[in-house]
């Protein structure tokens, strides 16, 4: 399908730089090009896919507005899969307004948001799971996040969701056929294996859909507050973990006032951290309200690092601490383990949800301890050993319930078959499955659904 408009955008970001790239996508690309496009050397054709140097001038007034690269890709072998015009300008945003409004006035319309990747997808170049990954692949803030999307848009999860949908489609073949014999002997016509079918093809289904966490996690990174009484060291901690002095860090009870905010990567993780106002019994208002604020991020957070001093007894504030984050993952961090030691372990690991970690000692002050920390930080918030990286991985939401539906739906077909009912039911029930499956991959997602995925994108993607 190639759509009769033509799009153009400026395809770099805005501001100054080297280069700046303009890029056109539609039926006109190539009639555009050559009504602007003034090439140094006489040239009949534009030969695709190949970079020819020349002067965009403007053909209102005949004035040379660049010095520029052309390069001309005939469809469908481009990105969008249409004839695509791209013009690598000087990175001057007048200058690429300009060469763009000289493009708009021959003939395109400015292009909205993710135009340029959903004309991909129409023209079936992408499909919709790999157009979702260009995304995550520009916003990748680790190179474990860079190196996942990039394995979707290479289609490893694409090719799961194929290897599914044709084990589906395989056992809608047997259901359907045996639709075909009376209705006594319906279920006795099914070939005797086809019920010990269902099963794997449903674990490996769920078993995709529970790399969601993980997917999320590394595709988005994560939120992780420290927390703790006044001076056991958080700003220490958090100078530490950046490696750079980030915080105020002082012997005086209630030095830090305000969050701190800083993104580290931890084991290919986007951590970021907040370094937060000591919690004790506030002594005015400035502090009463900081304190409130603390709670409340607590409660937002991905995981908890609560820290204590080591060389101290356990207070009624680290209590109160350690009962109150009900529900978020808390990693038990005993700091100043250069000190001589009053606090009893023991006591704090009696007092952690059964499921958490035992503490971790460290000093922040010196450095010690502080790799056993990350690593636990990482498999707390992976909740797997990091090592044991899943072949293909979903980072949407969507994709999840998609793969659930499709678990359930295939579920359903197989009791069915089982209960010795009518095998139209499972046929119905394992369609419903192929639909779901067929919505990542976006065969068959909704208009919405597609719409929204493209309008995260910036204009000229
Ligand atoms: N010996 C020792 N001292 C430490 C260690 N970590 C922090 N300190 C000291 O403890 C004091 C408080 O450290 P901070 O990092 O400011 O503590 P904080 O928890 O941020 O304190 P508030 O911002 O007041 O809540 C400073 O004097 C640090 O040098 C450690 O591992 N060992
Ligand atoms: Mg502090």
């Amino acid at each position: 399908m190639t759509s009769r408009d033509t799009i153009a955008a400026i395809a770099t970001p805005s501001g100054l730089g080297g280069i700046g790239l303009i890029r056109v996508s539609g039926p006109a690309a190539e009639p555009i090009g050559r009504r602007l496009f003034r090439p140094s050397r006489r040239l009949v054709v534009f030969v695709s896919h190949h970079l020819i140097r020349g002067e965009i001038v403007s053909p209102r007034t005949g004035a040379v507005l660049d010095d520029v690269l052309v390069a001309f890709m005939k469809g469908p072998h481009t990105y969008t899969g249409e004839d695509t015009l791209e013009i690598s300008c000087h990175g001057g945003p007048l200058i690429l307004r300009t060469v763009l409004e000289e493009i708009l006035a021959a003939g395109a319309r400015p292009a909205q948001r993710g135009e340029f990747t959903k004309r991909a997808f129409l023209n079936e170049r992408l499909d919709l799971s790999q157009a979702e990954a260009v995304l995550d692949l520009i916003t990748a803030q680790t190179q474990r996040g860079m190196a996942a999307a990039a394995g979707r848009l290479k289609g490893d999860l694409s090719d799961r969701i194929g290897d599914f949908r044709s084990a589906v489609i395989d056992l809608l073949a047997v259901v359907e056929a045996s639709i075909d014999f009376s209705a006594e002997d319906g279920v006795e016509s099914l070939p005797g294996d086809t019920l010990q079918a269902f099963q794997p093809l449903i674990d490996a289904i769920t078993a995709l859909a529970a790399t969601y966490r993980r997917g999320r996690i590394i595709r988005e990174g994560v939120r992780v507050v420290i927390a703790g009484r006044p001076n056991v060291g958080k700003s220490s901690l958090l100078n530490r973990l950046l490696g750079e002095k980030r915080a105020i860090v002082t012997p005086i009870p209630g030095t830090t006032r305000d969050f701190i905010e800083e993104t580290v990567d931890i084991g290919g993780v986007a951590v970021r951290l907040t370094d937060t106002a000591g919690i004790r019994q506030p002594e005015n208002a400035i502090e009463q309200e900081g304190i409130a604020l603390v709670w409340e991020r607590l409660a937002a957070a991905d995981a908890v690092l609560l820290l204590l001093d080591g060389s101290a007894t356990l207070t009624a504030e680290d209590r109160e601490l350690l009962a109150g984050q009900e529900g978020t993952p808390l990693l038990a961090v005993v700091n100043k383990a250069d000190l001589p030691q009053r606090l009893d372990v023991g006591e704090i690991a009696g007092l952690l949800p059964e499921a958490a970690r035992p503490p971790i000692r460290i000093s922040a002050k010196y450095g010690a301890g502080i790799e056993e920390l990350t690593a636990a930080i990482r498999d707390t918030l992976l909740a797997a050993p990091a090592e044991e990286e899943p072949e293909a991985m979903i980072a949407h939401l969507r994709h999840k319930a998609a793969l659930e539906r499709a678990a359930a739906g295939l579920t359903r077909a197989r009791d069915s078959l089982r209960d010795r009912r009518a095998p139209e039911l499972a046929a119905l029930e394992l369609r419903e499955a192929l639909e779901a499956l067929g919505e990542i991959t976006g065969g068959n997602a909704p208009e919405e659904v597609v719409e929204r995925i493209f309008t995260r994108f910036c204009v000229g993607k």
